[in-house]
Protein backbone atom coordinates (compact mmCIF):
# COMPACT_ATOMS: atom_id res chain seq x y z
CA UNK A 1 0.00 0.00 0.00
CA UNK A 2 1.37 3.48 -0.99
CA UNK A 3 0.22 6.25 1.75
CA UNK A 4 -0.96 9.39 0.62
CA UNK A 5 2.29 11.40 1.29
CA UNK A 6 4.41 8.96 -0.80
CA UNK A 7 1.97 9.04 -3.51
CA UNK A 8 2.12 13.08 -3.39
CA UNK A 9 5.85 12.53 -3.39
CA UNK A 10 5.94 10.59 -6.59
CA UNK A 11 3.41 13.31 -8.48
CA UNK A 12 6.00 16.29 -6.62
CA UNK A 13 8.82 14.65 -8.69
CA UNK A 14 6.99 14.18 -11.99
CA UNK A 15 5.56 17.67 -11.84
CA UNK A 16 9.20 19.22 -11.18
CA UNK A 17 10.16 17.67 -13.98
CA UNK A 18 7.31 18.53 -16.21
CA UNK A 19 7.70 22.26 -15.19
CA UNK A 20 10.94 22.51 -16.69
CA UNK A 21 10.33 20.87 -20.02
CA UNK A 22 6.86 22.15 -20.96
CA UNK A 23 7.43 25.58 -19.71
CA UNK A 24 11.30 26.42 -20.87
CA UNK A 25 12.35 26.58 -24.42
CA UNK A 26 15.51 24.51 -24.92
CA UNK A 27 17.29 27.86 -25.40
CA UNK A 28 15.94 29.31 -22.25
CA UNK A 29 16.73 25.85 -20.62
CA UNK A 30 20.24 26.27 -21.36
CA UNK A 31 20.51 29.66 -19.86
CA UNK A 32 18.73 28.99 -17.24
CA UNK A 33 20.15 25.69 -16.30
CA UNK A 34 23.35 24.61 -18.01
CA UNK A 35 23.78 21.44 -14.89
CA UNK A 36 22.60 17.84 -15.45
CA UNK A 37 19.35 17.21 -13.71
CA UNK A 38 19.21 14.44 -11.17
CA UNK A 39 17.59 11.42 -12.51
CA UNK A 40 13.66 11.44 -12.11
CA UNK A 41 13.42 7.43 -11.31
CA UNK A 42 8.97 8.33 -11.97
CA UNK A 43 10.71 8.58 -15.59
CA UNK A 44 12.81 5.09 -15.98
CA UNK A 45 11.74 2.35 -17.31
CA UNK A 46 12.52 -1.30 -17.95
CA UNK A 47 14.53 -1.91 -20.01
CA UNK A 48 16.90 0.31 -18.02
CA UNK A 49 20.52 0.71 -19.42
CA UNK A 50 23.62 2.12 -17.90
CA UNK A 51 23.86 5.67 -18.21
CA UNK A 52 27.53 7.08 -19.86
CA UNK A 53 29.37 9.37 -17.18
CA UNK A 54 29.07 12.59 -17.73
CA UNK A 55 33.26 13.06 -17.85
CA UNK A 56 35.93 11.37 -18.83
CA UNK A 57 37.13 8.26 -16.21
CA UNK A 58 39.73 9.88 -15.45
CA UNK A 59 38.23 13.57 -15.60
CA UNK A 60 38.21 13.23 -11.02
CA UNK A 61 41.98 12.95 -10.89
CA UNK A 62 43.48 13.40 -8.43
CA UNK A 63 40.85 12.92 -6.44
CA UNK A 64 38.81 10.00 -7.17
CA UNK A 65 41.07 8.02 -9.33
CA UNK A 66 41.00 6.67 -12.90
CA UNK A 67 40.93 2.76 -12.26
CA UNK A 68 38.27 3.10 -9.33
CA UNK A 69 35.77 5.36 -11.39
CA UNK A 70 36.02 2.79 -14.15
CA UNK A 71 35.57 -0.42 -12.57
CA UNK A 72 32.39 1.21 -10.33
CA UNK A 73 31.02 2.69 -13.37
CA UNK A 74 31.49 0.09 -16.26
CA UNK A 75 31.23 -3.11 -13.25
CA UNK A 76 29.58 -2.38 -10.29
CA UNK A 77 26.67 0.00 -11.79
CA UNK A 78 26.56 -1.82 -14.93
CA UNK A 79 25.79 -5.17 -12.75
CA UNK A 80 23.00 -3.68 -11.05
CA UNK A 81 21.07 -2.36 -14.11
CA UNK A 82 21.85 -6.15 -15.79
CA UNK A 83 21.05 -7.76 -12.46
CA UNK A 84 17.66 -5.06 -12.55
CA UNK A 85 16.69 -6.30 -16.23
CA UNK A 86 17.27 -9.69 -16.04
CA UNK A 87 14.72 -10.20 -12.58
CA UNK A 88 12.11 -8.20 -14.78
CA UNK A 89 12.74 -10.09 -17.88
CA UNK A 90 9.92 -12.75 -17.41
CA UNK A 91 7.71 -10.09 -15.15
CA UNK A 92 5.77 -8.48 -18.24
CA UNK A 93 3.44 -7.44 -14.94
CA UNK A 94 6.53 -5.26 -13.18
CA UNK A 95 7.86 -4.09 -16.89
CA UNK A 96 4.85 -1.71 -17.07
CA UNK A 97 6.17 -0.01 -13.22
CA UNK A 98 8.87 3.09 -13.08
CA UNK A 99 11.69 2.73 -11.52
CA UNK A 100 9.84 4.79 -8.52
CA UNK A 101 7.17 2.70 -8.25
CA UNK A 102 9.10 -0.60 -8.56
CA UNK A 103 10.99 0.29 -5.40
CA UNK A 104 8.09 1.70 -3.49
CA UNK A 105 6.14 -1.29 -4.01
CA UNK A 106 8.74 -4.05 -4.01
CA UNK A 107 7.90 -4.62 -0.77
CA UNK A 108 4.00 -6.09 -1.87
CA UNK A 109 6.08 -9.16 -4.25
CA UNK A 110 8.12 -12.27 -2.78
CA UNK A 111 10.67 -11.67 -0.67
CA UNK A 112 13.74 -12.88 -3.03
CA UNK A 113 12.25 -10.66 -5.72
CA UNK A 114 11.53 -7.95 -3.56
CA UNK A 115 15.39 -8.22 -2.22
CA UNK A 116 17.08 -8.00 -5.78
CA UNK A 117 14.43 -5.34 -7.00
CA UNK A 118 15.03 -2.94 -3.87
CA UNK A 119 19.64 -3.76 -4.12
CA UNK A 120 19.35 -3.61 -7.94
CA UNK A 121 17.05 -0.63 -8.84
CA UNK A 122 18.54 0.86 -5.67
CA UNK A 123 22.22 0.38 -6.54
CA UNK A 124 21.05 1.65 -10.25
CA UNK A 125 19.10 4.72 -8.90
CA UNK A 126 21.85 5.73 -6.20
CA UNK A 127 24.80 5.40 -8.70
CA UNK A 128 23.20 7.58 -11.30
CA UNK A 129 22.60 9.96 -9.03
CA UNK A 130 26.26 9.87 -7.62
CA UNK A 131 27.77 10.63 -11.36
CA UNK A 132 25.54 13.76 -12.01
CA UNK A 133 26.84 15.38 -8.97
CA UNK A 134 30.23 15.40 -9.37
CA UNK A 135 32.08 17.45 -11.84
CA UNK A 136 35.86 17.97 -12.61
CA UNK A 137 35.62 21.51 -12.27
CA UNK A 138 33.12 21.71 -9.33
CA UNK A 139 31.19 24.64 -8.31
CA UNK A 140 32.27 25.14 -4.42
CA UNK A 141 29.40 27.33 -3.28
CA UNK A 142 25.59 26.66 -2.59
CA UNK A 143 22.85 28.68 -4.51
CA UNK A 144 19.65 30.46 -3.89
CA UNK A 145 17.22 29.15 -1.82
CA UNK A 146 19.51 25.76 -0.93
CA UNK A 147 21.99 28.13 0.65
CA UNK A 148 18.86 29.52 2.59
CA UNK A 149 18.17 26.20 3.37
CA UNK A 150 21.26 24.74 4.59
CA UNK A 151 21.69 27.66 6.91
CA UNK A 152 17.95 26.86 8.42
CA UNK A 153 18.52 23.37 8.71
CA UNK A 154 21.98 23.11 9.54
CA UNK A 155 23.60 26.68 10.95
CA UNK A 156 25.48 26.91 8.04
CA UNK A 157 27.26 25.24 4.78
CA UNK A 158 30.01 24.02 7.19
CA UNK A 159 28.23 22.66 9.58
CA UNK A 160 25.93 20.74 7.20
CA UNK A 161 29.28 19.23 5.59
CA UNK A 162 30.49 18.01 8.87
CA UNK A 163 27.42 15.98 9.89
CA UNK A 164 27.50 14.44 6.51
CA UNK A 165 31.39 13.37 6.78
CA UNK A 166 30.18 12.28 10.19
CA UNK A 167 27.31 10.22 8.96
CA UNK A 168 30.03 8.99 6.08
CA UNK A 169 32.19 7.64 9.13
CA UNK A 170 29.07 5.89 10.90
CA UNK A 171 28.24 3.58 7.98
CA UNK A 172 28.77 0.41 9.17
CA UNK A 173 29.43 -2.15 6.57
CA UNK A 174 28.34 -1.25 2.86
CA UNK A 175 26.06 1.77 2.58
CA UNK A 176 25.57 6.14 1.82
CA UNK A 177 25.47 8.70 3.70
CA UNK A 178 22.91 11.16 1.89
CA UNK A 179 22.07 14.86 1.76
CA UNK A 180 18.12 14.86 1.14
CA UNK A 181 15.30 16.79 1.01
CA UNK A 182 11.54 15.98 2.60
CA UNK A 183 8.19 16.92 1.20
CA UNK A 184 8.34 20.32 3.35
CA UNK A 185 11.74 21.09 1.95
CA UNK A 186 13.31 20.67 4.70
CA UNK A 187 16.95 18.80 4.57
CA UNK A 188 18.51 16.26 6.55
CA UNK A 189 21.61 13.85 6.82
CA UNK A 190 20.24 10.03 6.81
CA UNK A 191 22.64 6.62 6.26
CA UNK A 192 20.60 3.87 4.61
CA UNK A 193 22.67 0.40 4.39
CA UNK A 194 23.46 -1.54 1.31
CA UNK A 195 21.74 0.10 -1.86
CA UNK A 196 18.34 1.40 -0.06
CA UNK A 197 17.44 4.66 -1.47
CA UNK A 198 16.97 7.48 0.12
CA UNK A 199 12.66 7.51 -1.77
CA UNK A 200 11.34 4.52 0.24
CA UNK A 201 11.78 7.10 3.07
CA UNK A 202 10.20 9.42 1.59
CA UNK A 203 13.09 11.40 1.13
CA UNK A 204 14.36 13.13 -1.62
CA UNK A 205 18.12 12.68 -2.79
CA UNK A 206 20.25 15.87 -3.60
CA UNK A 207 23.91 13.95 -2.70
CA UNK A 208 25.23 10.48 -1.51
CA UNK A 209 28.35 9.55 -0.52
CA UNK A 210 28.89 5.69 -1.40
CA UNK A 211 30.80 4.19 1.39
CA UNK A 212 31.06 0.78 0.00
CA UNK A 213 34.73 -0.17 -0.07
CA UNK A 214 34.59 -0.72 -3.79
CA UNK A 215 34.03 3.12 -4.24
CA UNK A 216 37.80 3.77 -2.80
CA UNK A 217 39.54 1.24 -1.37
CA UNK A 218 41.92 1.15 -4.64
CA UNK A 219 43.03 3.85 -4.34
CA UNK A 220 42.56 4.57 0.07
CA UNK A 221 42.54 1.37 1.45
CA UNK A 222 40.70 1.86 5.00
CA UNK A 223 41.36 5.58 5.11
CA UNK A 224 37.68 6.17 4.26
CA UNK A 225 37.77 9.42 6.20
CA UNK A 226 40.50 10.77 3.26
CA UNK A 227 38.26 9.07 0.73
CA UNK A 228 35.32 11.59 1.92
CA UNK A 229 37.53 14.70 1.45
CA UNK A 230 38.98 13.55 -1.46
CA UNK A 231 34.97 13.30 -3.06
CA UNK A 232 33.81 16.22 -1.44
CA UNK A 233 36.54 17.77 -3.76
CA UNK A 234 34.59 16.44 -6.67
CA UNK A 235 30.98 17.76 -5.87
CA UNK A 236 29.49 20.39 -7.78
CA UNK A 237 27.40 22.11 -5.88
CA UNK A 238 25.63 24.26 -8.14
CA UNK A 239 24.20 20.59 -9.67
CA UNK A 240 22.77 20.23 -5.75
CA UNK A 241 21.62 23.80 -5.65
CA UNK A 242 19.97 23.17 -8.58
CA UNK A 243 18.59 19.96 -7.52
CA UNK A 244 17.10 22.01 -4.82
CA UNK A 245 15.92 25.24 -6.60
CA UNK A 246 14.19 23.55 -9.07
CA UNK A 247 12.03 21.05 -6.84
CA UNK A 248 11.07 24.17 -4.30
CA UNK A 249 9.83 25.92 -7.06
CA UNK A 250 7.61 22.98 -8.01
CA UNK A 251 6.17 23.07 -5.07
MN1 LIG B 1 29.02 2.01 -5.56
Amino acid sequence: MISRRKFLWGSFLTIGAGLLSQNTSATERKTTSQKPLLPNPAQLFYPFSLPPLPYAYEALEPYLDTQTMTLHHQKHHAAYVNNLNKALETRQDLQQLSLQELLLRCHELAPEVAKTILNNGGGHLNHSILWVTLHPQPEKTPQGPFAEALQRDFGSFAQALEKLQNAAMSVFGSGWAWLCFDYDGKLSVVTLPNQDPPLIQSLNPLLGIDVWEHAYYLKFQNRRADYITAFLNTVDWATVSQAYNLSALAC
